[in-house]
């Protein structure tokens, strides 16, 4: 092939190649970035922690910025072609080399302010209005609301349960919320700070609600704690899974809490202590935890 036919096909090929880099940009301008982004949730911990990271996320841009920016900047003005030589007093010079540590080390600890200050709010179980264990089975939730009387399993919901089984030939896409549906829905009122106590009575699991901004494992024999205060306005249904793969039907244990109004709460755990009651369903009264955290609501 000559020269020439050869720069003929790639001058037809650059309009082909200009057009479709226009049909890659276009899409990334249509894209919905909101996705790639982490989610700000629904309580007071969830936005304190996507606030956060926003903030080390714009400095991280502004570095960026500053440093491809004196990278590119002296790559084109010190270029060879316009004559420039190499300085070489930078080499091993000490001053260079305090500045490009102490700099950073500015940074880093400018940063860990503000990452210190929700660290600490995340472990400030004071003022806790609701206390709930949740305990983590092969492959169930079990809740217990301290002090109330109140306690129930909470496991995959039949549809889900019968469309997952092996040639069951019924199109998950049929069944709403798949896997992330269960039958007795953990329900907390908004605007009150609840304290989960999370335990196992197997293996490791871990308590995920990713619009809650909290996540920690469930281990038997430890008690681990959470706390979470849905925003008031934020009344609703929130799901979640098990975060840690915990066996065969790890996939099979999701989570439900519906968020309601401390009014409907109240109104939903009277008549739930009463079901109890009349079922008699005996709580566990006497676990240690629970005597140590008595519960009220404060509203
Ligand atoms: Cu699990």
């Amino acid at each position: 092939m000559s020269f020439h036919m050869k720069n003929a096909r790639a001058r037809r090929g650059l309009p082909a190649a200009v057009a479709s880099l226009f049909a890659v940009l276009a899409s990334v301008a249509h894209a919905d970035w909101g996705g790639l982004n982490m989610h700000e949730g629904v309580t007071i911990l969830s936005r304190k922690i996507y606030g956060l990271h926003m903030t080390i996320f714009w400095w991280c841009v502004a570095i960026g910025v500053v440093v491809f920016g004196v990278m590119i900047y002296s790559m084109v003005k010190f270029r060879k072609s316009q004559g420039a030589e190499a300085d070489k007093t930078l080499v091993h010079s000490t001053k260079v080399e305090i500045v490009w540590t102490v700099i950073p080390i500015g940074i880093l600890v400018l940063m860990a302010v503000p990452t210190a200050k929700t660290l600490i709010e995340i472990e400030d179980m004071g003022n806790v209005g609701l206390n709930i264990k949740v305990t983590g089975y092969q492959w169930k939730w079990e809740y217990e609301y301290l002090g109330q009387n109140v306690s129930f399993f909470s496991t995959l919901k039949r549809d889900s349960n019968e469309a997952r089984q092996l040639g069951s030939g019924i199109d998950p896409k049929t069944v709403p919320n798949y896997l992330l549906d269960v039958d007795n829905p953990l329900v907390v009122p908004a605007g009150t700070k609840i304290r989960f106590l999370l335990t196992a009575q197997d293996v490791i699991h871990a308590w995920w609600v990713p619009a809650f901004g909290m996540k920690k494992d469930a281990i038997p024999g430890y008690v681990n704690e959470i706390w979470v205060q849905v925003d008031a306005d934020k009344v609703g249904t929130y799901r979640g899974q098990c975060a840690e793969l915990c066996g065969q039907d790890h996939g099979f244990m999701p989570i439900v809490v519906e968020v309601k109004s401390p009014a409907e709460y109240d109104a939903w755990l009277r008549a739930k202590q009463a079901e109890q009651k009349l079922a008699g369903v005996a709580p566990n009264a006497s676990s240690a935890i629970a005597s140590a955290a008595p519960a009220t609501i404060a509203q």
